[in-house]
């Protein structure tokens, strides 16, 4: 049996590394050098080659190198009954807090505005404190924890998702109640998986819903985000600004208008990367599981996409 390490453009010795720390007996090889394609039984993935896992005849599960699966699922030669798994870690959703709450207290807080007054050397201490409610599109194991600590912070914070939730301890939004979310609005975050229901979401019909000035933070996906959309809308003063982690192409080319565009705050992908110290123990536990035949951890479910 062996693990093989599939992802082009993200360096795999960190995880080598790691996880032979949890376990040095385990074979471990690297795409594109694999040598025993048969022994093959796990393959951990960011992103790898569609269409390549057919050269492993043996694979027995796959686990997904971060906490998004998408790059997977786009996949379609997998075969459905093959197990997938997925990083949840509480690193993980700890860094893509901390970046939220960033996004939501720059806003509130006009940290633009303030550098601009300094830049004009102006004195203007009105308004110093945008008020704001916060609503969270998914509210999974990232989008709960960003609930929970900005509603620690004493910010109002309302959930939105895609599935009916009974006794869910802040204000929740189904699906069909989308326009009442907005309504509740001024700082939209996107934490949704990437589905068939959710590419394309942040889109023109929905920045012509959203209260006047609506603050956007995506941290999800880039596909979630129709681009030239936000651009629209921010030009029409439909939405102040968006702080943005993740596109539609990355990295994001040359002459892509964001970079010009005052309203937009960006950063490469960074919001929360996977520490492979952090996250290989569960990678190793899901190994153990597979071979003595126990429930995996954060098993996803394919027809629901996460
Ligand atoms: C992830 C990511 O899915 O880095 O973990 O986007």
């Amino acid at each position: 049996m062996s693990l093989a390490i599939i992802s082009p453009g993200r360096d795999p010795q960190p995880w080598i590394d790691a996880i032979r720390k949890q376990n040095d007996q385990l074979e471990i090889e690297v795409f594109p050098n694999i040598q025993y394609p048969e022994k093959v039984e796990v393959a951990l993935l960011w992103q790898h080659p569609k269409g390549i896992l057919a050269d492993f005849p043996n694979l027995k599960m796959i686990s997904s190198m971060g906490a998004g699966v998408d790059h997977i699922l786009s996949d379609d030669s997998i075969p459905e009954d093959l197990p997938i798994v997925r990083i949840v870690d509480e690193k993980l959703t700890w860094s893509m807090t901390n970046y939220v709450v960033m996004g939501v207290l720059n806003f509130h807080r006009q940290v633009t505005r303030y550098q601009q007054l300094k830049k004009d050397r102006n004195w203007d201490m009105s308004d110093p404190e945008i008020p704001v409610t916060i609503g969270v599109m998914g509210v999974g194991a990232l989008g709960f924890d960003v609930l929970e600590k900005l509603d620690f912070m004493g910010f109002p914070v309302v959930g939105f998702g895609f599935s009916e939730k009974d006794d869910f301890p802040f204000p929740y939004f189904p699906k069909e109640k989308l326009d009442e979310f907005l309504k509740e609005v001024n700082v939209l975050v996107c934490l949704l998986p990437l589905t068939a229901d959710t590419e394309n979401i942040l889109n023109k019909s929905l920045f012509e819903k959203v209260n006047p000035g609506t603050y956007l933070i995506n941290v999800a996906r880039g596909r979630h985000l129709v681009e030239e959309d936000l651009v629209d809308a921010i030009s029409k003063g439909q939405l102040s600004g968006a702080m943005l982690d993740v596109y539609r192409k990355e990295p994001l080319q040359e002459d892509h208008p964001f970079w010009q565009n005052e309203g937009i705050f960006m950063t490469p992908h960074i919001a929360s990367v996977t520490n492979p110290e952090a996250a290989s123990p569960q990678v190793v536990e899901n190994i153990r599981r597979l071979e003595s035949n126990e429930p995996l951890m954060n098993l996803v479910n394919r027809s629901r996409g996460y």
